[in-house]
């Protein structure tokens, strides 16, 4: 039975990971940040059963990317075949109002995670994923991207991910490790975090469907994404771990759409019609037709405006990611494309707010209604 050690196993990726390698048959191990208040919501039902009974084949660990001392007592008792390195913190608006510990989490952990397999004598043993980006590519060098393309990282999250993607690099070439790089483009789900734009847009979307708000704040509407699903990304990445040799792969679908398309398409999955009218910080979103009899938003209200607290001092204007490689190396293509992601997302959220949607009815107030996005 193989062992594999999972950092960020709280978030996204992690989930859909861990569920990916139990299916396979692996132990899975986690590294999980002691909180003060849970945050295990998206792995609670991979931990136990219905029952409470704890799953045996899944262990998580208290620990930190900033502290080489529990990664290293860690990995020491845990002897992984495999570390998929996916702690980050990943939101690259906030990268900009914490510089230093995104330098520190996403950059030096990588090294403290590399360092601590090589100081262990595991280099021979411990296979490494480590989480790189598409936002490497930042301002457009080379359209599609691919493994080729030169990096011009526009955030601190990203300049904290290039160092990570280099010393990778540099422990596969030095020490003979298997180290690879996922260049991964954009990937969503139902457990996209809240604050990320396709998921704050389906949340918003949901909520004024239920008559719960009026509209949503976004910032640049103009930005091209190329969009997956991150359960079939989390494929990809054990698929990198199985080949025969290192190798850096991107992994992206090759389709690139605009923030203001997803908003439509969102919009879309409610029998909404947008129309979009202004520009820049004056662009509005505004109901054309509804055409579903269970959520009656009046034609002509504004559901949808731009504020400038949402932009981000330096930019990734179009990203579009060039899959030849993983096609023809890793024999993997996604399965879901951006309709089928929206739709998920999108049926998730009403799920969700059809309870809140209730309590408020009856007068009683809701958690989100405080939240603060990004
Ligand atoms: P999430 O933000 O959902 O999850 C990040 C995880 O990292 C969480 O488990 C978080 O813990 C953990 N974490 C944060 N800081 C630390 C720390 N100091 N020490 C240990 N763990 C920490 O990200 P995703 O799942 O979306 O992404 C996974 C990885 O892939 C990240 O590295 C991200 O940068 C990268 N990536 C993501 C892409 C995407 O589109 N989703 C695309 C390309 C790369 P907690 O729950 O406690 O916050
Ligand atoms: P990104 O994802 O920065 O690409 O990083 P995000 O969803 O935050 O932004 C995508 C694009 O949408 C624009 N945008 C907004 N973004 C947010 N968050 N909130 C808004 O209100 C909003 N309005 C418009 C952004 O400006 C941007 O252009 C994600 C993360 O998962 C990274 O960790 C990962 O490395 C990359 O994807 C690939």
């Amino acid at each position: 039975m193989k062992v594999a050690l999972i950092t960020g196993i709280t978030g996204q990726d992690g989930a859909y990971l861990t569920e990916l390698l139990l299916e396979k048959g692996y132990d899975v191990h986690g590294i999980k940040r002691r909180s003060s208040l849970f945050n295990t919501d998206r792995i609670d039902h991979l931990m136990a059963d219905d029952h409470g009974r704890k799953n045996p084949r899944l262990t998580n660990h208290y620990g930190d990317l900033t502290d080489s001392t529990n990664l290293i007592r860690i990995i020491q008792e845990v002897q992984p075949d495999e570390i998929y390195n996916l702690g980050a913190m990943s939101h690259v608006k906030v990268s900009f109002d914490a510089p230093e510990y995104v330098a520190d989490v996403d950059g030096v952990g990588t090294l403290r995670i590399l360092e601590a397999v090589r100081l262990l004598g595991l280099t021979k043993k411990t296979k490494i994923y480590q989480a790189s980006t598409s936002e490497l590519y930042g301002l457009v060098q080379e359209v599609p991207q691919r493994e080729t393309t030169p990096f011009y990282p526009r955030s601190p999250y990203a300049v904290a991910k290039l160092y990570g993607y280099w010393i990778t690099v540099n422990y596969r070439e030095a020490y003979g490790m298997f180290a690879c790089n996922g260049i991964l483009f954009n990937h969503e789900s139902p457990l996209r975090g809240e604050t990320f734009v396709t998921r704050k847009i389906t949340r918003g979307v949901a909520q004024i469907a239920l008559g719960m708000r009026d509209d949503i704040a976004l910032g640049n509407l103009d930005a091209k994404r190329d969009w997956g699903h991150a359960k079939d990304y989390v494929e990809a990445m054990w698929l990198i771990l199985q080949q025969d040799q290192p190798e850096d792969f991107v992994i992206a679908t090759g389709v690139t759409t605009t923030v203001r398309d997803f908003v439509r398409m969102a919009f879309g999955e409610v029998g909404v019609e947008l129309a979009f009218e202004g520009e820049g910080v004056d662009e509005i979103g505004r109901v054309a037709a509804c055409n579903n009899p269970d959520y009656q938003i009046p034609v002509g209200s504004v559901v949808c405006r731009v504020d400038p607290a949402y932009f981000r001092p330096t930019e990734v204007e179009l990203l579009i990611g060039d899959p030849a490689k993983c096609k023809a190396k890793l024999n993997w293509e996604p399965k879901h494309d951006l309709p089928s992601l929206v739709k998920d997302m999108m049926e998730a959220d009403l799920d969700l707010f059809k309870r809140d949607a209730y309590l408020l009815k009856g007068g009683h107030k809701v958690s989100w209604q405080h939240e603060q996005h990004q």
